[in-house]
This record gives C-alpha cells, sequence and structure tokens, in this order.
C-alpha cells in the first residue's frame, strides 16, 4: 500500500470522521428502536392510499389501507362523493402516478403473475384487480375485504409505491365487452403511519 494512504489513517481529521459515523450510527439504532423509520420497504408493515377526484366532474375522495393478512392483504376503504348508488372498479395499477391518468400515467392494472394473458382459459382476474366498490344512496361506501396473494412490500406481488384508481364503471363478468371505464379517483399507495392510527380508529368504530 502507499505510505501516504497509510499515514492518513492516523490524522486528527480521520479520527473525527470515524467519530462522526459512530455518532450517526448509534442515532440510527435510536430511531430503529422507536419504530418510526423503517429502515427498508421490507419493514412496511401497512399501507395507505389516499384517493382523490382525477377529473373536474368527480368528486370521489377517501382513504383506503392495506395490511398483512394470511395469504394476501386485507383493503378496508372508505370513500364518498360517489354518484348514489354506482357501481365501480376498484384496481391497482402499476404506476403510482396519479397525474394524468387519463393518458397513462398509472399504467396497466398490475398483474404480476399474468393472469391476464390466460383470463380466457383460467378465469383469473389481474392479482391487482380488487372487488367492486358499490356506493350507497348517500354516494358513500366503506368496505373490508381480502385481496389474496398480494403483498404490501413483499418480495413479491407487492403494491407500495403503486396507484390504486377507482373507475366510473364496472366490468361485468358476464359481458366480457364491458369495462370499467375511465378513472374517476385515483392515489399513490404510500407508506402508513401506524403510530397516527386514523384510518384503525375509523376501522375500530365500525366493527
Ligand atoms: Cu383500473
Amino acid at each position: 500500500m502507499d505510505p501516504t494512504h497509510e499515514s492518513a489513517h492516523n490524522t486528527p481529521m480521520r479520527k473525527l470522521q470515524w467519530l462522526r459515523l459512530g455518532i450517526a450510527g448509534v442515532g440510527t439504532w435510536a430511531v430503529a428502536g422507536f419504530g418510526w423509520a423503517e429502515q427498508s420497504f421490507k419493514d412496511v408493515e401497512q399501507a395507505v392510499a389516499l384517493i382523490r377526484p382525477t377529473i373536474p366532474s368527480s368528486t370521489a375522495n377517501g382513504i383506503v389501507i392495506f395490511s398483512p393478512v394470511d395469504g394476501g392483504v386485507e383493503v378496508w376503504a372508505r370513500i364518498s362523493g360517489l354518484p348514489s348508488g354506482t357501481r365501480h372498479g376498484f384496481h391497482v395499477h402499476v404506476f403510482g402516478d396519479c397525474s394524468d391518468v387519463l393518458t397513462g400515467s398509472a399504467g396497466p392494472h398490475y398483474d404480476p403473475t399474468g393472469n391476464m394473458m390466460r383470463m380466457a382459459q383460467t378465469g383469473m382476474l389481474p392479482l391487482g384487480d380488487l372487488e367492486d366498490l358499490s356506493a350507497g344512496e348517500d354516494g358513500t361506501v366503506e368496505v373490508r375485504f381480502t385481496a389474496r396473494d398480494l403483498t404490501i412490500a413483499g418480495a413479491e406481488n407487492a403494491i407500495l409505491g403503486r396507484g390504486l384508481m377507482l373507475h366510473e364503471s364496472y366490468a361485468d363478468p358476464k359481458d366480457p365487452m364491458s369495462t370499467s371505464g375511465d378513472a374517476i379517483a385515483c392515489g399513490t399507495i404510500g407508506v402508513y403511519n401506524k403510530d397516527r392510527t386514523v384510518g384503525e380508529k375509523q376501522t375500530e368504530a365500525k366493527q
């Protein structure tokens, strides 16, 4: 090794740098101990999406919280501002970009297992095709269901960072030509702040 490099290890400046690294390391452990800063996406337990209108004629808005359950993800959604008594396709799309969904900013339905290709044979929808949401007379919907095989931020089928879209209509399984139409609302699926527990309180109140 170059002797000038060797001696650089022992300069006071080098020692100060190591001290700083040590302090930063302790800080990181303290943060991890409080549990409010996941170190990696794999540590993220729950996710949240705020649903907001994508077009001027839409007033659909609400909150959706995703929690892990055996074999999938539990979806809890509360959305209001829908037309009375209407039914709406509700999907995870590939991209979390709601900026211009009518021209495809959120991409296609999230289909990590390629179900769309085999749909005619198997009848299996893309994993991102969640249950349709049906608004009550008052234009609101509150539901809880399990979306099988999805994960929040697992090694496979992860929804974190993707787009959640609510459509103006729904695809009727009995009518292969029907589509769910344009998106009326969209939200990006992000890391849920479980210390705030806003959504949990909302869901508990309903139980
Ligand atoms: Cu969709």
